[in-house]
């Protein structure tokens, strides 16, 4: 056995992880690491699945230019020359680099030298724009520098905890459950969420405000408004450390508490309860995420939640400040080396004549970007206008995650020349790659990353390099080799690069900026392996009141309301948000590789409020078209009422590769805040319809099929073969003919063995199929004119199953378990596998508590992540109960 610490490669948290391998048949376990900071040996339900990803099903292995496998030198010519050619012929401005808040450091830092030192553009834009674009600008325009000034503990030391567009629960679950541990431990911590969704985190809170989407900055400016007549303004800390207090106090008191009613929906008494539980509690700490940053006023929702810290000077003290809760692993360290199109390296600005003389100078390099370079929506519109030639895009998948996706993918059809890095070698990205270079995975490579506190941590491989993988930053310093800048980018580890970068953050600093690693600036290969986790700055900024604008004091800023930028009309009457789902992350290249983490939630769904859905016909679990004046996606409906009336939430998860219509980003306008250029991802005018299915379908197929032959289908994998849903609005011509193609039945010959079942039922139009091989199952295919009753799990079991009785071969058609297999029903806990029917039987058995439910299930025992969950199925039995 061989133990490496190395750090989960999903959320912000940034939770340490240890991992075993075992050094005769190279099986991988994993477990949280007791001693990391960010979770003390917690994990998640992804975090717990990351040894489920490591196959390498999938995987790019090797350089691909237009689809034929090339060797490296030959890539790597090939992307200097095309790269070279381009900036002779149109300049620097006409190529561009579009990376990742998932690269490392280390990458980063030499895509981002490359661009910004010797081609001499800021063309280098991040993933970042489209998650923390405006919490940067905000926290800039107030601290003078992009400052996060908490840390985790916090979190636990607040008496009130206040969780502003951020769904912890499923997207930071381990911040989440330290949350929830601090409160049970100290019921008096309390706890408000404000987001427009019933989400699981507002659920657990002791005041949920579901205020209408997009009005936050109302919401504050009431709060600002309410601080100043309730009294509670720190006077000593305005005057002395802050300036632009009047202003912003006029705007909030012009506005008032009646301006945040009209604007958020919410009752005068839930707006006053809030405000009167912060106006008289110290200890405040606000978190805020994408419901804040994902926004035409992103930066003005973030000022006007700083404005309100600032006034009472309740920042930089034990459980005070704002907190800015970051998405990705390394959003912090991309910031740090200054990836977006307006930064420099080491928290420096491009603007700043000194600074860019100080990084050249450092560098020593050719050039120095004199101006801002694109950032992402300008950016791919600029590949579509033909005035970016060239684009190179590493560690993000832009044709799904990016706002008027349909325009993005156009962009890149249209561009001459795109490179894509990746780790994954079908995405709808690397579709339309010209050349595809093969990245090492997590695993397999290593260097740092900085969470959301500031804590700068090591992945460190623990694997071979698969193939002709390479880390990313080792593909940056070659083509920069090949473009004649052989010298500066003579790298020969990730240490070196390490090193570089800490000694330029040291560089003529003397605590004019906040960001300063000299420390780390000599260190050695060991001592870089050996990094400990740790805190770049003091444990908390500003509490000395000293911030970072020239004068040394932080801005208050008028933030004025201003309604977003489009309004529902009666073409589009619903507002879609979107977001996450607790067990995928993003466009799903490697959470979807566990069959235990597509069991939580296996569709692209639509979740939309009881009333929405029964005005517009739409019943749940049918299928809804959700349109928008730019496009459509097919999805389950969801109909909850903790969905707000008039909006509707679809996950950002879903693409081409699992599904045939889930492609959210295509339904959103590129509309964008202003100042950060961060587009509004959680505000689109939309329609729901019913889908007029003529059927549905659900299959489970030992293969993964082809081609499906469906208007919609989602596909998932199951542990022994694949689960699909599907849907249309006409009838095929042969069911038979219909259910042998899905099978590829056709492929087998006589002697193979195979065994056809067919059960048809004409008049009420419910069909059932199977296939088997020699008695073991190769598919089954259940049809119905409603939406398909069958238990999916137990469907996809049947795959696992060696060969089939007659008996249990027929019970298959008839779609149900037997007596001696109960149901489990949707999976809640995945890391157990344990189905909701379990748990309400357990309910139902006499287990009052999460807990007592652990005992006797195990569910919620390993990574928590479905506690709340669980708790809700308890709550909800109560009620009936009563009821
Ligand atoms: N499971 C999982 N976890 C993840 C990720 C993942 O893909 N999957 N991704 C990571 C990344 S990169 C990020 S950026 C984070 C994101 O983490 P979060 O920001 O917590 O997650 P989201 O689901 O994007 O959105 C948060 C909430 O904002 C709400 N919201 C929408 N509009 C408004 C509004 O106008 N005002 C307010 N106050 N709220 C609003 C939404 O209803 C939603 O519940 O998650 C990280 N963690
Ligand atoms: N509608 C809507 N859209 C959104 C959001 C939303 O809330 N709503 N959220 C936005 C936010 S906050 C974010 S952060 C983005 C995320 O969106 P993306 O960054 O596009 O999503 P990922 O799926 O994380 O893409 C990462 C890609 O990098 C690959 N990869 C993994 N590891 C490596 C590696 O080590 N090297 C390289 N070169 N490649 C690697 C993966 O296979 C994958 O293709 O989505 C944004 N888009
Ligand atoms: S909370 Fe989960 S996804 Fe985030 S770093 Fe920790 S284990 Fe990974
Ligand atoms: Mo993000």
């Amino acid at each position: 056995m061989t133990e490496t610490r190395t750090t989960c490669p999903y959320c912000g948290v940034g939770c340490g992880v240890i991992v075993s391998r075992d050094d005769t048949n190279g099986a991988v376990s994993l477990r949280g690491d007791p001693e990391h900071p960010a979770n003390y040996g917690r994990l998640c339900s992804k975090g717990s699945a990351l040894a489920e990803t490591l196959s390498l099903d999938d995987r790019l292995l090797y350089p691909e230019l237009h689809g034929e496998r090339i060797g490296w030198d030959a890539a790597l010519d090939h992307a200097a020359a095309r790269f070279t050619q381009v900036i002779n012929e149109h300049g620097p401005e006409a190529v561009a680099f579009y990376v990742s808040g998932q690269l490392l450091t280390e990458d980063y830092y030499v895509a981002n030298k490359l661009m910004k030192g010797y081609i001499g553009s800021a063309n280098i834009d991040t993933n970042s724009r489209l998650c923390m674009a405006s919490a940067v600008v905000g926290h800039k325009r107030a601290f003078g520098s992009d400052t996060v000034p908490v840390n985790y503990e916090d979190l636990e030391l607040a008496d009130l905890v206040v969780l502003v567009g951020s769904n912890l629960a499923w997207c930071h679950p381990v911040l989440f459950q330290r949350l929830a541990a601090a409160k049970a431990e100290r019921p008096q911590l309390r706890v408000v969420v404000i987001d427009p969704r019933r989400t699981m985190t507002a659920q657990f809170a002791d005041l949920h405000l579901p205020l209408a989407p997009g009005s936050d900055v109302a919401l504050f400016n009431g709060l600002l408004a309410y601080l100043e007549a309730d009294g509670r303004g720190d006077g000593a800390f305005v005057a002395a450390h802050t300036s632009g207090a009047e202003a912003a106090l006029q705007v909030a008191r012009a506005a008032g508490i009646d301006a945040a009613v009209s604007a958020t929906g919410l009752s005068r008494a839930t707006l006053l309860d809030f405000y009167a539980l912060f106006a008289r509690t110290e200890k405040v700490l606000t978190g805020f995420s994408q419901g804040v940053n994902q926004s035409c006023h992103g930066v003005d929702k973030v000022n006007a939640i700083l404005n309100c810290h600032l006034y009472t000077g309740r920042i930089g003290k034990p459980g005070q400040g704002p907190f800015s809760i970051t998405g990705q692993p390394n959003a912090m360290g991309g910031r740090e080396v200054g990836g977006l199109a307006n930064q420099l390296a080491a928290h420096m600005d491009i603007d700043n004549p000194a600074h860019r003389a100080l990084v050249q100078g450092f560098w020593q390099s050719p050039a120095i970007a004199a101006k801002q370079g694109l950032k992402a929506v300008d950016l791919f519109q600029a590949v579509r206008d033909g005035k970016v030639r060239a684009v190179w895009i590493a560690g993000t998948n832009p044709v799904d995650s990016m706002p008027d996706a349909d325009a993005v993918r156009d962009a890149l059809q249209a561009c001459d020349f795109v490179v894509v890095s990746d780790v994954t070698r079908h995405t709808d990205t690397a579709a339309l790659a010209h050349l595809l270079l093969p990245a090492a995975a997590w695993g397999e490579k290593d260097g740092t990353v900085t969470n959301s506190e500031r804590r700068i941590s090591r992945q460190r491989g623990f694997l071979p390099l698969p193939d002709e993988a390479k880390p990313d930053w080792w593909i940056f310093a070659e083509v920069a080799r090949r473009m004649g800048w052989g010298e500066a980018f003579a790298y020969e580890n990730a240490a070196s690069i390490f090193a570089e970068h800490a000694a330029l953050s040291g560089h003529n600093n003397a605590g004019s900026r906040d960001f300063d690693l000299s420390h780390l600036s000599a260190i050695t290969p060991q001592d870089y392996d050996a990094l400990a986790p740790q805190q770049w700055g003091p444990a908390r900024f500003f509490g000395d009141g000293r911030f970072y604008t020239a004068d040394g004091r932080a801005r208050l800023l008028p933030t004025v309301y201003v309604s977003p930028a489009s309004q529902p009309d009666d073409r589009y009457p619903l507002i879609l948000n979107t977001g996450r789902v607790r067990d995928q992350w993003h466009t799903m290249t490697r959470t979807a590789k566990t069959a235990r983490l597509m069991s939580h939630i296996a569709e692209p769904f639509v979740e939309l409020h009881p009333d929405d859905a029964a005005a517009r016909g739409i019943l749940p679990a049918s299928l809804v078209r959700l349109e928008s004046e730019r496009g459509h996606v097919i999805a389950r409906a969801l109909v909850t009422p903790e969905q707000r009336p008039g909006s509707v939430f679809v996950p950002l998860h879903w693409t081409d590769q699992l599904a045939s219509r889930g492609r959210v980003d295509a339904l959103i306008a590129p509309h964008r805040d202003a100042l950060s250029g961060q587009p509004e991802l959680k505000y689109t005018i939309a329609e729901a319809k019913p889908y007029q299915a003529a059927w549905y379908g659900f299959a489970v197929l030992a293969e993964r099929p082809a081609v499906l032959e469906a208007e919609y289908w989602a596909l998932a994998p199951a542990k022994a073969g694949w689960r699909v849903e599907l849907a249309d609005a006409a009838l095929p011509d042969d069911w038979d003919a219909y259910a042998r193609r899905l099978f590829a039945a056709d492929d087998f010959t006589a002697g193979d063995d195979v065994e056809m079942l067919a059960y048809r039922d004409g008049a009420s139009g419910r069909h059932r199929f199977a296939a088997f091989q020699a008695g073991k199952l190769l598919g089954a295919l259940f049809v119905a004119p409603e939406p398909v009753a069958v238990s999916r799990a137990w469907a996809a079991e049947r795959l696992e199953e060696e060969a089939q009785d007659a008996a249990a071969r027929l019970r298959l058609l008839a779609g149900r378990a037997g007596a001696d297999r109960p149901e489990r029903g949707a999976i809640v806990c995945s890391c157990f596998e344990i189905g909701v029917n379990q748990i309400v039987a357990a309910i139902g058995q006499g287990c009052g508590d999460v807990e007592a439910v652990g005992a006797a299930l195990k569910a919620g025992t390993n990574c928590g992540s479905c506690r709340s969950e669980i708790r809700r199925l308890i709550d909800g039995t109560r009620i009936q109960k009563a009821g």
